[in-house]
């Protein structure tokens, strides 16, 4: 599984730093919604879904927090610790965010509107969804 993760540009001077983040530039989608998750508790782990279509980019703006990626055949752990890194969450990705600090902003880019019907909150439904996914492909 290859992991995509960005470095945004920093510009930077004696003031500090700021990011600026543009779609189809330094985001590779149409930026339809931006949320964010703060006073996460310790110990608490969120996600545990994945999405049918929405594409995602995990920014930690504050602190620190892990992402476990799960494509449903490979995981891997990537710590979002810079508040200029983003981490691209594609669609038919299995994710759960946890170790988060208790100053943690963790920022998410959307490419599309809060859709339920989107969501596949079970993870045996979600292995079947890639199997499915790859099999149609093998059929073309
Ligand atoms: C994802 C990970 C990284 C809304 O009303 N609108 C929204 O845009 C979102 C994202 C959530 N909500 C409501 C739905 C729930 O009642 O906020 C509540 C918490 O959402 P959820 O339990 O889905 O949060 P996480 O942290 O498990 O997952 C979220 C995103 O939902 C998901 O798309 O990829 O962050």
């Amino acid at each position: 599984m290859q992991v995509i993760k960005y470095a945004f540009q920093q510009h930077g001077d004696e003031r500090g730093q700021l990011v600026a983040l543009e779609e189809f530039k330094d985001i590779p989608f149409e930026i339809k919604r931006v949320y964010y998750m703060y006073d996460t508790g310790q110990g608490v782990r969120r996600g545990f879904h994945a999405h049918k279509s929405l594409e995602q980019i995990l920014i930690c703006i504050h602190g620190s927090c892990k992402i476990l990626l799960d494509n449903g055949g490979e995981k891997k752990i990537v710590p979002l610790e810079c508040p200029y890194e983003g981490l691209y969450v594609s669609n038919a990705m299995w994710r759960e965010m946890y170790d988060f600090s208790p100053d943690a902003v963790l920022m998410v880019l959307a490419s599309d509107y809060y859709k339920e019907e989107d969501y596949i909150r079970s993870y045996d439904d979600f292995l079947e969804y890639v199997k499915n996914q790859e099999s149609g492909k093998a059929e073309k």
